[in-house]
């Protein structure tokens, strides 16, 4: 049978790297093609955003980063990670029985626990030699309940779904809601559609919120997500608009 994927066919596995982000990012500067997909069984140095790390011990998540090469403006790139997340959650559900909510921007969480992250690199801003790394960190069987799960407030699929979840047939799902989501980058209506897309599943929508920015915090009612992806908090009556920032779910 021919593969009905045309884009995420370059799956390239190593059993360490430092991070398949940075390794994908390199690999993009020296002109590697639109859809390569990097995976690891470990990570040395796993990123999150803001110079956090991402956690996993050895072959208990997937850490998979895939390259994207799409003609957008630095004001759409959000619809890219977007596009990430989505291929995430739909993954989970499809594999995992799993469904997962967003937190602004892009951790998925179950019950304000979290399962996944992911992180977005660019190289080439403003270029016409855009690309953009999606880098997707989900957590198979690891935490286990314990002091380290507790103080990451993590969880992992195989605990959610009550049997042990394969990272391949994970992968797999993946690439496939990629795959099918990846032409709505071509075009306004598309990336919209995926911001939309993303809105629709996001739980931090109508929660009341502690908004960390470098410097300054604040509490308000997170009220939507603007078309850039943006996050707009009420404050009583003022709005702002937030646009990279930690975000905290209040009971
Ligand atoms: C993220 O950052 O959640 C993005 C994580 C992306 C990881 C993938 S793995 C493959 C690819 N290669 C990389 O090097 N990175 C990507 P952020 O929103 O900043 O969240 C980071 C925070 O999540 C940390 O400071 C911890 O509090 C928490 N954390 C770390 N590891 C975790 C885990 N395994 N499960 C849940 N939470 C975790």
């Amino acid at each position: 049978m021919t593969d009905p994927r045309r884009t995420f066919t370059d799956v390239r596995w190593f059993g360490e790297l430092d991070s398949t982000n940075a390794w994908l990012l390199e690999a993009a500067r020296s002109g590697i093609a639109e859809g390569t997909v990097v995976v690891a069984d470990r990570q040395s140095a796993g990123r999150g955003r803001l110079g956090r790390r991402w956690e996993s011990k050895p072959g208990s998540g997937l850490l998979v980063s895939l390259l994207f090469r799409p003609r957008i403006e630095a004001g759409d790139l959000f619809s890219v990670a977007a596009l990430g997340t989505l291929a995430a959650r739909e993954a989970v559900a499809a594999v995992a029985g799993v469904d997962a909510r967003v937190k602004w921007p892009n951790d998925l969480v179950v019950d304000d626990v979290k399962l996944a992250g992911v992180l977005s690199e660019t190289s080439g801003i403003g270029t016409d030699d855009l690309a953009v790394v999606v880098g997707i960190g989900i957590n198979l069987s690891w935490p286990a309940p314990g002091p380290d799960a507790t103080a990451l407030n993590a969880v992992c699929l195989d605990t959610l779904a009550g049997r042990p979840i394969d990272g391949k047939a994970l992968l797999e799902a993946l690439l496939d809601a990629a795959e099918a989501r990846r032409p709505m980058l071509d075009d306004a209506s598309g990336r919209a559609g995926l911001i939309r897309e993303l809105a629709g599943c996001t739980a931090t929508i109508g929660r009341h919120v502690r908004v960390e920015l470098p410097g300054e915090t604040f509490f308000g009612t997170a009220v939507s997500m603007d078309e850039h992806g943006h996050l707009v908090v009420d404050l009583g009556g003022d709005r702002r608009v937030v646009t990279a920032a930690d975000v905290v779910h209040l009971r």
